[in-house]
C-alpha cells in the first residue's frame, strides 16, 4: 500500500532481537505495520475487560499504540513494558508471514486486515486469548510462578489460530470439535514457531515451553509427540475423548499431527529427545511438517464444519491429501496410518 513504513528492531523476552515494521509519527514511530494490514501493540495498562456474569465483556481498548522515539524497542527484560510488546508483534508478523507464504491467506480473516495485540493485560493475568468481536489479541504478564509473561510465538500463533478457525470451518469449542479446534491452534501454533526459525526460540512439538515456570510442574502446557505427557492428555482416542476439556482432547490431533509430520521414531529436537509411540503399534515414517501443514490447513478451510468429529477429520484430512497428492499417493496412505496410530481408524 501507499502507507509509509520504516525498519525498527526490538529486543524481545523470548526471541533476542526481532526485526519491526513501524509508522513514522513524525516525532517518533507507532508499533504499527503497514505492510501487514495495521497489526498493532497497545498497553492494556493492567486493567481488566469489564465482564458481566463472567462472559459477556465489554472490551477495554488499549489507551494508545506504543510509540518510541528511535524505533528500538524494547530491553529483552519486563523492566521494559516495551520488550513484551516487542514478542506480540513479532508473534503477530511471524503468523500473518506463515499464513501469507505458505498458504496464500491474507491475514487471519483471510481479507488482509491486520489484528491487534493487547500486552500486560489485568494483574499476573495467567492466560492469552483471541476475541472475534474485536479482532484482537490478549495477553498476560502471568503470575511469575507458574508462567511468565503469555507471549512465545507458539502461544501466539495458537491464538491467532483461533481466529482462523472462526472464519473458516468454525469447528464448536465443545466435545470432539472442540478438540480438533484446539488442536489445530496448537498445530499451527507450532508450525508458526517452527516458520519463524528463530534461533532464540527454535521450533519444537510443545506449546508453551518458553513461558512455564517451575510452578507449573511440567515443562511446556503440551507434548504434542506423547500427549499423556501433561499428565491429562490422552495419547489415543476412546469414546470417552468427547467428554474431555477441549485443551486435552486435542491430545488426539496433536499425536496424529507429530505422527504424520514426524513418525513414530525417536528424533532429537530443540534439545528435547521425542519419541511417540503408536496406538497400534504401528511403525510410521513422518512426511515432513509442509505437508502436515497443507494437509490440515485444506481440511479445515474445505471440508471440516463446526460439527466435524475426530472420524469426521479422518475423512477430511484424507480428502485433503487426495486434493493436493492424489488418491494412491504416499501422502494419502500416511495420512490414514497416522489416524488409525491415534486409534481413529
Ligand atoms: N489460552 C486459552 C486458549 O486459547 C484461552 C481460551 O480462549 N480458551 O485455549
Ligand atoms: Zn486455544
Ligand atoms: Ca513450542
Amino acid at each position: 500500500d501507499t502507507l509509509e513504513s520504516a525498519s525498527g528492531d526490538g529486543r524481545s523476552l523470548y526471541g533476542g532481537t526481532v526485526p519491526l515494521r513501524t509508522t513514522p509519527t513524525g516525532s517518533g514511530y507507532a508499533l504499527k505495520d503497514p505492510t501487514r494490514g495495521g497489526t498493532h501493540t497497545g498497553d492494556a495498562a493492567n486493567q481488566s475487560d469489564l465482564c458481566l456474569l463472567g462472559t459477556l465483556c465489554v472490551t477495554r481498548a488499549p489507551s494508545t499504540v506504543l510509540t518510541d522515539p528511535d524505533n528500538h524497542w524494547g530491553d529483552g527484560t519486563t523492566a521494559d513494558r516495551a520488550s513484551a510488546a516487542v514478542d506480540a508483534q513479532y508473534g503477530t508478523d511471524v503468523t500473518w508471514d506463515y499464513l501469507k507464504d505458505v498458504h496464500g491467506r491474507e491475514g487471519i480473516a483471510g481479507d488482509g486486515r491486520g489484528s491487534y495485540s493487547r500486552v500486560h493485560y489485568g494483574n499476573r493475568y495467567n492466560n492469552a486469548f483471541w476475541d472475534d468481536s474485536c479482532f484482537c489479541m490478549t495477553y498476560g504478564d502471568g503470575d511469575g510462578t507458574t508462567f511468565g509473561p503469555l507471549v512465545s510465538l507458539d502461544v501466539a500463533g495458537h491464538e491467532m489460530t483461533h481466529g482462523v478457525t472462526s472464519a473458516t470451518a468454525n469447528l464448536a469449542y465443545t466435545g470432539e470439535s472442540g478438540g480438533l479446534n484446539e488442536a489445530t491452534s496448537d498445530i499451527f501454533g507450532t508450525l508458526v514457531e517452527f516458520h519463524a526459525a528463530n534461533a532464540a526460540d527454535p521450533g519444537d512439538w510443545t506449546i508453551g515451553e518458553k513461558i512455564v515456570r517451575p510452578g507449573f510442574g511440567h515443562t511446556a502446557l503440551r507434548f504434542m509427540d506423547r500427549p499423556s505427557k501433561d499428565g491429562a492428555s490422552p495419547d489415543c482416542w476412546s469414546p470417552t475423548v468427547a467428554g474431555l476439556d477441549v485443551h486435552h482432547s486435542s491430545g488426539i490431533g496433536n499425536h496424529f499431527a507429530y505422527l504424520l509430520a514426524e513418525g513414530s521414531g525417536a528424533k532429537i529436537m530443540g534439545g528435547t529427545a521425542h519419541n511417540s509411540p503408536t496406538c497400534d503399534g504401528s511403525s510410521l515414517t513422518g512426511i515432513g511438517r509442509a505437508k502436515l501443514g497443507a494437509i490440515w490447513y485444506r481440511a479445515l478451510t474445505v471440508y471440516m464444519t463446526s460439527t466435524t468429529t475426530y472420524a469426521a477429520a479422518r475423512t477430511a484430512t484424507l480428502n485433503a491429501a487426495r486434493d493436493l497428492y492424489g488418491p494412491d499417493s504416499a501422502e494419502h496412505r500416511a495420512v490414514g496410518a497416522a489416524w488409525s496410530a491415534v486409534g481413529v481408524g
